[in-house]
Parts: structure tokens; C-alpha cells; sequence
């Protein structure tokens, strides 16, 4: 899809939710319009008994102008006929956190390392994204491996969206305990 149309974008093959489960950490992100999650992003992927997927979600947010907190966030994922591609319905565990309902589609992954994820929230009237955002995850805290990243900048190309991103932070933010969730 080097012509940036949304409708080109190419995703990940066959995918399957059931090695995709488990947790993910956001290593790299590229920002929507308005108020987004700030770093410390921890996903947790699962697949139900009845085999769909769901997740949870932490990260560091400002709300309220000054109000930092670490927002605990859920979602259930509706299937399409692309099985890469899903519609997220998510909610905040608390109900002044965000809700909403967004594409959510998986564009490549090996399950054990890297994972790119992209999200159009608004088409532009020539089928160009105007309004997105996207994560690169990692099953490792500390990063991508290095012979994960050509894959990732080859993706980060395809999806138009190259020198966008920027690094998430991870420093335990919403790691302890909710000691500093002031929920
Ligand atoms: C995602 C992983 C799967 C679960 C969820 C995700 C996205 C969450 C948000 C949350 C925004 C919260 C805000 C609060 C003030 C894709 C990381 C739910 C976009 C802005």
C-alpha cells in the first residue's frame, strides 16, 4: 500500500488469535488526534471459552488537563470477513476514561516477538487515513530484537505512516499495585 490507500493496506496472513493471546508491550506508537495513551502500554490479549477475543489494556494518561493516571481499559473485538481485521469496542474500567469503537487490524506478527497493529479512524474523502494510530509490540519490555526492526520499518513504510512514531516508555507506571491509580 505505497499509495496510502486504506483499502490496499496489507494484513497479516491467516491470523491466529490463539498465539496472538497473551501480553503484549507497546515499544513503539504513533498518536491519533486528541488524547491517547502516554506511555506504560501493557495489552493483554485473550481468546474465551467461546473463541472470541477480548483484551485489557494499562497505560499512563493525562486527563482533565493535569490529572496523571494510569487508565485501565478493556475490549471485546468484533470479527470481519478478514480474520486480521477486527472492530474494538473498548471501554475505561472507570467511567471518565474513554470509550469507543475503532478498527483494529493486526498487519504482521511472528506471535513470539514483534506485532504491528494499525487503526483508521477517519477516511479521507481520496481513501487516505486522516485521522490514525498504530502500535508496534513487543513480548519483550525491553524492545524489539534487532532482526525484528527491518520487519517493523518495511511495515511502518507500507502503512505510509514511517518517522511517526515515537518510543513508549516502560517504568512500571502501572505496574504497582495501583498505589498511583488514583481510580
Ligand atoms: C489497545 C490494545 C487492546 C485493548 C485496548 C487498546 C486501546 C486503548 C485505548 C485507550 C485510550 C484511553 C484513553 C483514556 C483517557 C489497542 C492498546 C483497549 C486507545 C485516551
Amino acid at each position: 500500500a505505497q499509495d496510502c490507500q486504506v483499502a490496499n493496506i496489507q494484513v497479516m496472513q491467516n491470523f491466529d488469535r490463539t498465539r496472538y493471546a497473551g501480553t503484549w508491550y507497546a515499544v513503539g506508537k504513533k498518536d491519533p488526534e486528541g488524547l491517547f495513551l502516554l506511555d506504560n502500554i501493557i495489552a493483554q490479549f485473550t481468546v474465551t471459552e467461546d473463541g472470541k477475543m477480548t483484551a485489557s489494556a494499562k497505560g499512563r494518561v493525562i486527563i482533565l488537563n493535569n490529572w496523571e493516571m494510569c487508565a485501565d481499559m478493556m475490549a471485546t473485538f468484533e470479527e470481519t470477513p478478514d480474520p486480521a481485521k477486527f472492530r474494538m469496542k473498548y471501554w475505561g474500567a472507570a467511567a471518565y476514561l474513554q470509550t469507543g469503537n475503532d478498527d483494529h487490524w493486526v498487519i504482521d506478527t511472528d506471535y513470539d516477538n514483534y506485532a504491528i497493529h494499525y487503526s483508521c479512524r477517519l477516511l479521507d474523502t481520496d481513501g487516505t487515513c486522516l485521522d490514525s494510530y498504530s502500535f508496534v509490540f513487543s513480548r519483550h519490555p525491553t524492545g524489539l530484537r534487532p532482526e525484528d526492526q527491518p520487519i517493523v520499518t518495511q511495515k511502518k513504510m507500507a502503512l505510509c505512516l514511517l518517522g511517526k512514531y515515537r518510543r513508549v516508555t516502560h517504568n512500571g507506571f502501572c505496574e504497582n499495585a495501583g498505589s498511583l491509580n488514583l481510580q
